[in-house]
């Protein structure tokens, strides 16, 4: 009775040592296993507590937590750049090619609109002709690049100004380029719809992120015009 018995441990112990999964298969043996003294515990309960922790390591992994990495108070997405302290909303607009105040414009680009004086001195036929002006300006703004126009309508029923300006005096940069952030500097040219144009010099000075002011000249033998105003931020 006992011979057998003790063989039969060792030849089971190498059938789990080779092929550790199949227990649930080896059926034909599961009389003996039940009834071995050394495997006492249930052998259901020992295989199912190994998978539970591997599972609570990967849910939260998706969603970006905010982060406050400038120390600024303000945290992402909110703040448009969290590697800058000075950069934030509700921050100053400063005059420097960066959206300060992460709203999306860099300094203060868009529309501008404005209004300036020009007064112009014809000489014809050795007599001098003046007129007083008040001309609109428009301004698209693009960090340095700042392309605005002065469309002038002298009036109509002056005869010297129809014939001398023109029912049109359009004055423009001849280029729009900034290499200031706050100041432009450079020709303009002052167009008539009577077919002349001439060129002058200009200046357009950003005095505030909302507000900027233009001057410009042209002297020739026949005309002298003086431009200057200001424009807003619209
Ligand atoms: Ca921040
Ligand atoms: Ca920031
Ligand atoms: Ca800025």
């Amino acid at each position: 009775m006992t011979r057998p018995f003790v063989l039969a441990v060792p030849l089971a112990a190498l059938i789990f040592a080779c092929d550790p999964a199949p227990s649930k298969d080896s059926g034909a043996d599961s009389g003996w296993s039940e009834s071995d003294p050394p495997d006492s515990e249930p052998p259901d309960e020992t295989g199912e507590t190994d998978t539970p922790p591997d599972d609570s390591a990967d849910p939260d992994d998706t969603g970006e937590a905010p982060q406050d990495d400038d120390g600024d108070g303000v945290f992402t997405p909110e703040d448009c750049d969290d590697g800058d302290p000075t950069i934030s909303p509700g921050a100053d607009e400063a005059f420097n090619g960066v959206d300060d105040d992460c709203d999306g414009q860099i300094d203060a680009n868009g529309p501008w609109s404005g209004t300036v004086d020009l007064d112009a001195t014809a000489t014809y036929e050795g007599k001098r002709y003046t007129f007083a002006l008040r001309c609109p300006v428009t301004m698209d703004r693009d960090t340095l690049y700042a392309e605005w126009e002065v469309v002038c309508s002298p009036d109509t029923d002056d005869e010297w100004a129809m014939l001398l300006l023109g029912e049109t005096l359009t004055i423009a940069p001849l280029d729009a380029y900034c290499w200031d952030l706050a100041l432009w500097e450079g020709a303009l040219i002052v167009r008539s719809s009577n077919g002349w144009d001439s060129e002058g010099e200009g200046e357009l000075r950003f005095t505030s992120l909302s507000r900027a002011t233009l001057r410009g000249e042209l002297r020739s033998v026949f005309l002298n015009i003086d431009v200057e105003g200001a424009l807003n931020h619209d």
